[in-house]
Formats: structure tokens, C-alpha cells, sequence
């Protein structure tokens, strides 16, 4: 059986049948409503057949073709893939649903191009399959954000989750604030150069990501992680609190101290804090909310959070408060890192983002459940796991090891997300997020090595039945080694880790 990953719900093979094979006379057929699918497949099926398939607008199809439908079977991302000596027949519940089938026919013309005659019936485990790129530490342009698109949608990743904003840069072009890009984003860590994306950008990246099936989700992050709004808004932002935890990092990793005013160029967390209670604090964001909400089709929008080190508890859930009732009433569902769960007086509605350690350690395993005891779900995204910014050995030249690294491949894949934490069941789950933050990464290429192979883990954790004979790690390693040829032309600058039999 080929290579598939994530593994699909259900695959029947029959050895004896004539297989499908992919000929110098295979064209896409679509039906109009697939066309733009049909698009996209010709395209990632070029490097690997060495030609642009024909594409055909509702023919009938012959027996080396390849058909993409819509048949209201299934969920929206629900898809039947059938090969055999008849041609392939890709079925979508929906127009994702094609697309994922397409995904799947990718990595089967990347192992061969005659395919067993098989039956594939395939569908998400979870709604919400996410990664996450901090542009803020350190800044992507537009191309590697929508490259970084592609290669999560041909994993069946289904949400983008940009961190825009930190201490050391504000990423986001805002009409109602233009000073923000013009004062807070020249810089970023290490004293590389910043950047943001302008409000064309911005609408790039949601439409790249549509095309795929993917949402953006963007993310402000508040109350901490906001003294790059102090440049700009300096009687917004509290003076830097210092404490041991912040002299310690400073020492490790250098990057000098924070000064009020003055571009943060270290990688130190939890110094900074919007004032609480001061009304233009919530001008301001009432604005900065509105204006994301208006620029973002998705349902979401993250109000951070996390790490608020410098902000009073008591003055940490006034404020959590009042940012998710904000974004509720601007007709979104708000999203919060887990600490947010504390908070009695929260948006019922608001989904929280777990990142604590796959064993729950300082009642952060409490802080998550609160989210689903008021009738929410959690997204979950464990440190010691599914963070791709993690090193994947001590020889890694990149990457952080605080949250019990390195993660091995192995331990990216050792996890289940309805065992994670006591009391938060599957229909509790809104799904899993792999967050990609940036502080010791600066190009396309090392985020393609953090990521890869890391990221399959993630994308079958999120995707494939928690039940399945595929479901090990034996079986995971040699699928995942299976993938190297396709990884390589798609251009993919993937570690090589020693654990994974590459072929
Ligand atoms: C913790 S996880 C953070 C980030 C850092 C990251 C580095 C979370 C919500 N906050 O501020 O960038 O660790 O791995």
C-alpha cells in the first residue's frame, strides 16, 4: 500500500484488478464548480509527470483520466478517491473535499504513476486542523507565508494562524492606525530587519488560503507581548517589569534589556503590558479588533493571552474579559491562549488554545477544561510535541528547547488528543494547531526545516481516526520516509532525521 499521510479513514486495495495508470492521454476532467481545483491539482501534479494536464470542463471522461466532482455525500471535506483501470474518480462532499482528494492522488503519482486499483473514503477527524507562523519575532514576506500555505494545505491543514504582533514588531498595516507600521516594525530579533504585511498583502494571504481551504485566524496579542505598541502608543503600554525569569533569559541569549520607547530586539517574554485601566487601551483595540474583523472572512480572531508575566492576575482578567466580549460582539469567536481560562468573567463562547506539556503541569490542564465547562471547545497545541520551533536534536542549529526538548519526530507523533486532559473529551476538542514561532528563524528554508517532518505528525493527529491500523509509529516512519521524493520536488528543504528510513 502507497504512502499516505495523513492516513486516510478507509482504504480498500484489490491486487488482482487492473491498476489506473497515468498516461501521455490522462486529462482532468472537472466539473465547472471544480474547476479552480482542477487548476491547483494540474499544478502539483507538473513536477511530477513532467507536463500541465489537459483540463476538460464537464467531458466525458475516458479511461486514463482523472475526474473531479462534487456530490453532496459526506461532510463539506469528505472525499471518495477510486482508481482503477477505469480512470480515477475523485468525489467531494464539497469543494474541500475535492481538494483533500487531490491532495491524496498527489502523493500517489508521487510514488507511482500506475496506482493499485484502490477505494479511498476519507474525511477529518477534526474541524479545526491549524498551524501557526509567528511573523512577529522575526518577519516572513508574502511569498513564504503563502508557500508555507501550500505546504500545510497539501497536508490537509485547514486554518493559518498568524501571530502579527509582539514585543519585538507590529505586522499588520491598520487604516485606523497607520502609526503602528510606520513606528513598531521596522525591527525584529536579533536586530534583523522587520517588516508587516499592508492591507493588500493581508488580503493576498486570506485569498492564497482560501483557494486552499484554509482560514486565516489572525492573532493581536494582549496583554503581554505588546511593547512594540508602546513605540507608537507609548501612554498605552505599563513602563518593562524586570523580573529574575527575564534577567536570566537576558543572560542566556543576550539581546539587552527592555527600555519603554526603544525597539526590543531580544527574545525575553513577559515584560510588557497594555495598561488595564485606562480607557484608550480599549479605543485602541476596539479599533485594531474592528478593523481585523473587517479584513478577515474567517470566524475567529485571537486575543492572545499567554505569558501576561507583567500584568497583575487581577488586572489580567479584567482585561481578558473585556478583549473577548470585544471580539464577540464584533461578530467573531474569539480565541485565547489557555492562561485565559482562569478568568471567571470570559466570553463564554471563546475557544482555548492549550500549549502546555502533553502530561498537564501547573494547573494548566484546569485553566483548558475552564474554556469547555462553559460550554466551549479547546484547541490543542502541547509544546513538548507539536511545537515545530522546538529542536529536533541537541545538534539542531536551530530552534528552542524549552518546552522538554528537543522533540524527536517520534515524540511529535506520541500523543493523543482526546487522552491529553482529564475531562476534555473529543466532541470537546475543536482541534490541534502546530505553532511555528520564529525567534531563532529567519527564512523560508528554516521554517521548512523546523516544520518538516514534524508537521505530518501534526496533520495526522489532526486528520486520521485516533483507531486505526495505520496509526503507529512503526507505520507513520516509513509512510512519512515515503514522501521524500514528493517533499523534494515540491522543493522542500526537510530534515533529514535520522529516525525516518528516507527512500
Ligand atoms: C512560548 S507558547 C510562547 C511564545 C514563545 C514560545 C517559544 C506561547 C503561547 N507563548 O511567546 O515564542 O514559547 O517556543
Amino acid at each position: 500500500m502507497t504512502a499516505l499521510v495523513p492516513v486516510p479513514a478507509s482504504q480498500t486495495t484489490d491486487a488482482t484488478a487492473a491498476p489506473f495508470t497515468l498516461t501521455a492521454s490522462t486529462r482532468l476532467v472537472a466539473a465547472p464548480s471544480s474547476h479552480a481545483t482542477a487548476v491547483l491539482a494540474a499544478a502539483a501534479l507538473a513536477p511530477l509527470i513532467g507536463r500541465t494536464l489537459e483540463i476538460i470542463d464537464d467531458l466525458p471522461a475516458t479511461g486514463s483520466d482523472i475526474v473531479l466532482e462534487e456530490v453532496a455525500e459526506g461532510g463539506p471535506e469528505a472525499y471518495r478517491l477510486t482508481a482503477s483501470a477505469d480512470g480515477v474518480r475523485i468525489a467531494g462532499g464539497g469543494q474541500a473535499g475535492v481538494f483533500y482528494g487531490v491532495q491524496t492522488l498527489v502523493q500517489l503519482v508521487a510514488a507511482s504513476a500506475t496506482i493499485q486499483a484502490t477505494v479511498i473514503d476519507d474525511a477529518p477527524r477534526f474541524a479545526y486542523r491549524g498551524v501557526m507562523l509567528d511573523v512577529a519575532r522575526h518577519f516572513f514576506p508574502l511569498e513564504t507565508v503563502t508557500g508555507y500555505i501550500d505546504r500545510a494545505a497539501a497536508l490537509k491543514f485547514n486554518a493559518l494562524h498568524l501571530h502579527l504582533t509582539d514585543d519585538q514588531g507590529w505586522r499588520i498595516e491598520l487604516a485606523t492606525h497607520p502609526e503602528l507600521t510606520r513606528t513598531a516594525s521596522a525591527t525584529a530579533i536579533g536586530g534583523d530587519p522587520g517588516g508587516f504585511f499592508t492591507k493588500d498583502d493581508y488580503a493576498r494571504i486570506i485569498a492564497h488560503a482560501a483557494a486552499r481551504h484554509m482560514i486565516v485566524v489572525p492573532e493581536v496579542d494582549g496583554p503581554g507581548h505588546t511593547h512594540a505598541v508602546g513605540l507608537s502608543h507609548p501612554e498605552l503600554v505599563e513602563a518593562p517589569v524586570i523580573t529574575e525569569h527575564i534577567t536570566d533569559v537576558i543572560e542566556a541569549y543576550g539581546g539587552g534589556m527592555p527600555q519603554s520607547g526603544r525597539p526590543y530586539t531580544g527574545l525575553a517574554v513577559g515584560f510588557s503590558s497594555l495598561r488595564i485601566h485606562d480607557e484608550a487601551t480599549y479605543a485602541f483595540l476596539g479599533d485594531v479588533y474592528r478593523e481585523l474583523a473587517e479584513m478577515t472572512p474567517g470566524p475567529y480572531l485571537h486575543v492572545g493571552g499567554d505569558e501576561a508575566l507583567g500584568t497583575d492576575p487581577a488586572d489580567f482578567a479584567v482585561f481578558m474579559s473585556r478583549a473577548t466580549r470585544m471580539v464577540t460582539d464584533l461578530g467573531k469567536t474569539p480565541i485565547a491562549w489557555h492562561e485565559a481560562g482562569a478568568v471567571a468573567d470570559l466570553s463564554p463562547d471563546t475557544i482555548g488554545q492549550y500549549w502546555g506539556y502533553v502530561a498537564p503541569a501547573d494547573g494548566m490542564d484546569e485553566k483548558a477544561r475552564a474554556f469547555t465547562q462553559r460550554g466551549s471547545r479547546v484547541i490543542l497545541s502541547p509544546a513538548d510535541a507539536i511545537y515545530l520551533d522546538m529542536k529536533l536534536d541537541p545538534d539542531s542549529p536551530l530552534g528552542l528547547t524549552w518546552a522538554d526538548g528537543p522533540t524527536s519526530v517520534r515524540d511529535s507523533y506520541a500523543w493523543e488528543p482526546a487522552e491529553l486532559i482529564h475531562g476534555i473529551d473529543e466532541r470537546d476538542i475543536l482541534g490541534i494547531e502546530a505553532p511555528m514561532w520564529s525567534e531563532t528563524l529567519r527564512t523560508a528554508a528554516d521554517l521548512d526545516s523546523q516544520a518538516f517532518p514534524r508537521i505530518a505528525s501534526a496533520a495526522e493527529i489532526g486528520w486520521s481516526p485516533a483507531r486505526h491500523e495505520q496509526r503507529t509509529w512503526e507505520s507513520f516512519r516509513s509512510r512519512v520516509g515515503g514522501l521524500a521524493a514528493l517533499w523534494r520536488r515540491q522543493g522542500i528543504a526537510f530534515t533529514r532525521a535520522a529516525e525516518i528510513d528516507w527512500s
